[in-house]
Order: structure tokens, then C-alpha cells, then sequence
């Protein structure tokens, strides 16, 4: 019996290939789109982002039709301004607690070994506001792996903190509360900075990256370089890189700190405990991308990541929760997964769809009701199920 894959289908008779199609249905590769397939739009699109400067481009979730975001439809955030860095003359730093400071230039960078790594990068803000969510998108991203660089430098052996450093800088006030009356406001210009602890950060699929799906990483994703820290937020992933700074104590700047921090209520035993907690690794997560419709036929057709996924259940209204078809046909450890549903005969009207994520650890993605989301009081890491709305 021949393997009747695609290609085949070519060189054989009609007749089998009529055979075929009848009986198989639509085949389990969502992507990309077929021929005369149809998208049905959400009933709850997003209203408008109030803040296109620092969050630009988001995902169409409608218009996935690929496992790869191509480089110009993905999103990008600059919480400060959008640096413009001349190739040439740039450089990066590695300095601090090691023994042989360094300055690299992107030559010397691209000369060092080349490694690839599949990642899909999200913001732990997305779906945390109405409006937001397209902030993720999944390349292949190329560069040098930052370990063998620290190593090189010989980091000291008070070392247990790496800070990155990127070229956007704006200006930070903190209230510095003395233990007597005493307040002042305390004004001081920041480079945009995330750090890691030396563990986290000699992770062997760490990048220094400078490709992104083939091409120069664009301007707006951090050219020429960036972190690329796979398994971790977006805000990890620090772009525009000037200076890698091996400190004795942990950082504490606005975005460890005191932005992108997670604020909880949780009661042990009886008690009220608030907990704050910096965003760090990407939590598991699934969602609904869009509906197909191709000779009468509709498809459910979504995505999950944040963790190694070994099912996705979808719901339709209130009925039951339906095990997803994952296509096994483009997967790797750090990207999302593709998933579909064929959803038979749906009847005119609205509906909710709603998918749930679970790794193969038999982890599921909590729902919008869990603690873990529900006593959540700040809009980080909503991984929470997401629910989309459509008419039929
Ligand atoms: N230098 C710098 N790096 C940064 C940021 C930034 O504002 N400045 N934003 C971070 C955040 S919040 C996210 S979600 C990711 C987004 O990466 P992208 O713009 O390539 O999509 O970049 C991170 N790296
Ligand atoms: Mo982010």
C-alpha cells in the first residue's frame, strides 16, 4: 500500500483521488488555507489599542496561515522610544563581575557558532487587556548562544546576576520612601533593563540573536541584536542590545521590579496574603484562532504553547469539552502547536468557543474562574482560557 501523501495524490488516477477525499474529509494540516476556504470573522473583535507607539503590529489571529509569523505581520513593544542602530558602529558589551570585559562587534558575533531555535514569543500582558491580543508570534530565530560568551568572559565567582541592557532609555521617577517623614522623588534616565539570574542565563538555548525566519532581525524586533531567552515572557527577550553586566546583587529597576510584576490575593489559613511576583518563565496557554468554512464544511483551528503540549479540548457553548486534532506536521519544544476541530453542522446563530491547553505533565490551562486567575489583580500573565465569540 503506497503512502497516498499530497505529492502522491498528482500522479494518481482521478478516481482514487475522489475515493480518497471522500472518506478522509479535510486533511489534519491546518495550514496553510485550502483553495475556496472561507474565514468566518469573531463576533468580539478588539477595540482600538490606545497605545500604537509601544504596541504595534498585533497578530490577526483570522489571518494565521502559517506555523511561522512572517517577520512583517509580527507585533512589537517599546516601552521606551524605537532605537535606530547603525550596524557598523555597534557594539556590544559583556562586563562587570567577569574576569576579561569584552566588546563585540555584530562580526564577531555573526563569525561565532550558529545556532536555531523555533520560539514563540508573547507578551505577559496579552489578552490582560480588551484590546490586546495579538501580542505573540513564532520565528526562527538564528544568533550565537550566550553561554559559550560568559564563559569566555570567565564570570567571578560572586557573579549570580546577568543584566541586559538595551539602547532605549527613558526617564524613571521612584518615590523613595524614607523610614521618617522624609519623601523625595528621585528622577534619573534608564536604559531599558531585564536580568537573569547566572543559572537562567547559561540556559544552552539562550541567544545572542541576529536572524529572524531567514532575515536580518528587523528594526523594530531589536536589530542587529537581541536576547533571545526561549521559554520565557516577551519582556525577557531584551532588544536593541548594547551591554550584558554580571552583578553581585539582583536587579531592581522598573521592569523587574515594579512594572511587570504580578500581583496575587491568596488566603492560607484563613488569612489574606498578597504576593508580587516579577514575570518570568511563559505560562501554558491555548486559544481559538479563527473558523473555516470550505464546501460546507467548518473548522475550529487554533493554537497552544507556553509548555509541551499534549492535548487541547475545545467547548462549544455549554456542551462538552472535545479533544482537538494537534498537527504533528510542524512542532518544536519552544513554538506553539496547531490544533483544529471539525465542528459539525453548527446551527445558525451565536456561539462561544473556548479552548483549554494541557501539557504533558497533565497540567491544564486554568479557567477564567481559577484563583490562580481569579484573585490575580494586575493584567500579567492572563493565561486564563480564552473564550471568542462568532456568528453563524
Ligand atoms: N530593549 C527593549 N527590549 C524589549 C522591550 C523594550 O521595550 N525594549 N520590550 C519587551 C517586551 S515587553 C516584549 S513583549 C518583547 C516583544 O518582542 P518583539 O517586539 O520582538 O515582539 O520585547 C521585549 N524586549
Ligand atoms: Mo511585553
Amino acid at each position: 500500500m503506497p503512502d497516498l501523501s499530497r505529492r502522491d495524490f498528482v500522479i494518481t488516477g482521478t478516481a482514487a483521488i475522489a475515493a480518497l477525499t471522500a472518506s478522509q474529509a479535510i486533511p489534519v494540516h491546518a495550514f496553510p488555507s485550502q483553495p475556496g476556504e472561507e474565514v468566518i470573522p469573531w463576533l468580539d473583535q478588539p477595540p482600538a489599542n490606545p497605545v500604537p507607539d509601544a504596541v504595534a503590529n498585533q497578530l490577526q489571529w483570522e489571518q494565521l496561515n502559517s506555523w511561522l509569523t512572517p517577520n512583517d505581520k509580527f507585533f512589537s513593544i517599546a516601552h521606551y522610544n524605537r532605537p535606530v542602530i547603525d550596524a557598523e558602529t555597534w557594539k556590544l558589551e559583556v562586563g562587570g563581575l567577569v574576569k576579561r570585559p569584552q566588546a563585540f562587534t555584530l562580526k564577531d558575533l555573526m563569525a561565532r557558532p550558529r545556532q536555531e531555535v523555533v520560539f514563540t514569543l508573547e507578551c505577559s500582558g496579552n489578552h490582560g487587556h480588551p484590546w490586546f491580543l495579538g501580542g505573540i508570534g513564532t520565528a526562527k530565530w538564528v544568533g550565537t548562544p550566550l553561554a559559550a560568551v560568559l564563559a569566555e568572559a570567565g564570570v567571578l565567582e560572586n557573579g549570580i546576576e546577568v543584566v541586559f541592557f538595551g539602547a532605549d532609555a527613558g526617564e524613571e521617577i521612584v518615590s523613595a520612601l524614607a523610614s521618617g517623614p522624609v519623601k523625595r522623588d528621585i528622577k534619573m534616565r534608564q536604559h531599558f533593563a531585564r536580568s537573569m539570574s547566572l543559572a537562567d542565563a547559561m540556559n544552552p538555548d539562550n541567544l545572542l540573536c541576529y536572524e529572524m525566519n531567514g532575515a536580518p532581525l528587523p528594526p523594530p524586533n531589536g536589530f542587529p541584536m537581541r536576547l533571545i531567552a526561549p521559554g520565557w515572557y516577551g519582556i525577557a527577550n531584551i532588544k536593541w542590545l548594547t551591554r550584558i553586566e554580571v552583578r553581585p546583587r539582583r536587579l531592581m529597576n522598573r521592569y523587574m521590579a515594579r512594572d511587570y510584576v504580578t500581583i496575587r490575593k491568596e488566603t492560607r489559613d484563613g488569612e489574606t496574603v498578597w504576593t508580587e511576583t516579577s514575570v518570568g518563565r511563559a505560562l501554558l496557554k491555548s486559544v481559538a484562532a479563527k473558523v473555516t468554512r470550505k464546501n460546507g464544511q467548518f473548522r475550529i483551528i487554533g493554537a497552544a504553547w507556553g509548555a509541551p503540549i499534549d492535548r487541547v479540548d475545545v467547548r462549544i457553548d455549554q456542551g462538552p469539552w472535545q479533544p482537538a486534532t494537534i498537527d504533528r506536521s510542524e512542532q518544536a519544544k519552544y513554538a506553539w502547536t496547531i490544533w483544529s476541530l471539525d465542528w459539525k453542522d453548527p446551527l445558525p446563530g451565536e456561539h462561544s468557543i473556548t479552548a483549554r491547553a494541557i501539557d504533558t505533565t497533565g497540567q491544564m490551562q486554568p479557567a477564567m474562574d481559577d484563583p490562580q486567575i481569579a484573585n490575580k489583580h494586575t493584567y500579567w500573565e492572563s493565561n486564563g482560557q480564552v473564550t471568542r465569540r462568532i456568528r453563524m
